[in-house]
């Protein structure tokens, strides 16, 4: 995996991922993992979105990601106008996806995604957008995990969307999240094409690896 550092970035081609959760729940930490293979256990609350922008091999396929690491945002930017009045929250409404990260060990970080969910349901049309949620701090739930079997339930079941436990400070399960996610951007791009324009594209993107 090749890595960058925080900058802005305007190129539309890339894979735009936005990182969303109450604070301290740990979307810094998940990003720098995936990113930098780094964590750090002092917290220090993100004040600004920071872009980060990788180049990364998943599932046999090469990705430009741009991932937006969101401070605590109050609402989700229903309008453009909402996008312009609060700085934090530009640019989110294009995402090709949202990853929406709460803490095994708090309910209220829960609520917040829930009802950032409504938000982002409202305000734009989510149809081929995929929305994974994410559990983070594992190693820090308690084994019965009845809350979390119930989170896990609601979110497959009855949102449909992908659901993923992971532990940023372990590093586990982080991979696999982007994998996960790739998948779902993929079968969004590429599910309903016929053979012949998957493998097409498929090369294209697999243009550096091959050359
Ligand atoms: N035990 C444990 N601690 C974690 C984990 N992930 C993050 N933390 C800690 O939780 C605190 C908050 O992590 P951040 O990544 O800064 O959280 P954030 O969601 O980016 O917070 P804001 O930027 O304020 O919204 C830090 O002290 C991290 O070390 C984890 O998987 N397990
Ligand atoms: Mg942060």
């Amino acid at each position: 995996m090749t890595t960058s550092h925080p900058t802005i970035d305007s190129d539309q081609q890339k894979i735009k991922l936005a990182v969303l959760g109450a604070p301290g729940v740990g979307k810094t930490s998940i990003v720098k993992q995936f990113v930098c293979n780094h964590f750090e256990e002092e917290y220090e609350p993100t004040d600004r979105k920071h872009v980060y922008l990788p180049s990364v091999i998943i599932n046999d396929h090469l990705y430009e990601l741009k991932i937006i690491d969101c401070p605590y945002i109050p609402y989700f930017p229903v309008n453009s106008l909402y996008e312009f009045t609060d700085f934090r929250g530009y640019g989110l409404r294009n995402a090709t996806a949202y990853i929406l990260v709460y803490d095994v060990t708090s309910e209220d970080s829960f609520q917040y995604i829930k009802s950032l969910r409504d938000q982002i349901l409202e305000s734009r049309n989510m149809h081929d957008v995929p929305l994974f949620v994410v559990g983070n701090k594992h190693d820090l739930s308690d084994e019965r995990g009845k809350f979390r079997r119930e989170v896990a339930n609601l979110v497959k079941k009855q949102w449909k969307c992908g659901y993923v436990e992971c532990s940023a400070k372990f590093n586990w399960h982080i991979v696999l999240l982007f994998k996960e996610l790739m998948k779902a951007v993929d079968f969004i791009d590429y599910g309903h094409k016929p053979t012949a324009v998957r493998v097409q594209d498929a090369l294209r993107r697999n243009r550096c690896v091959i050359l």
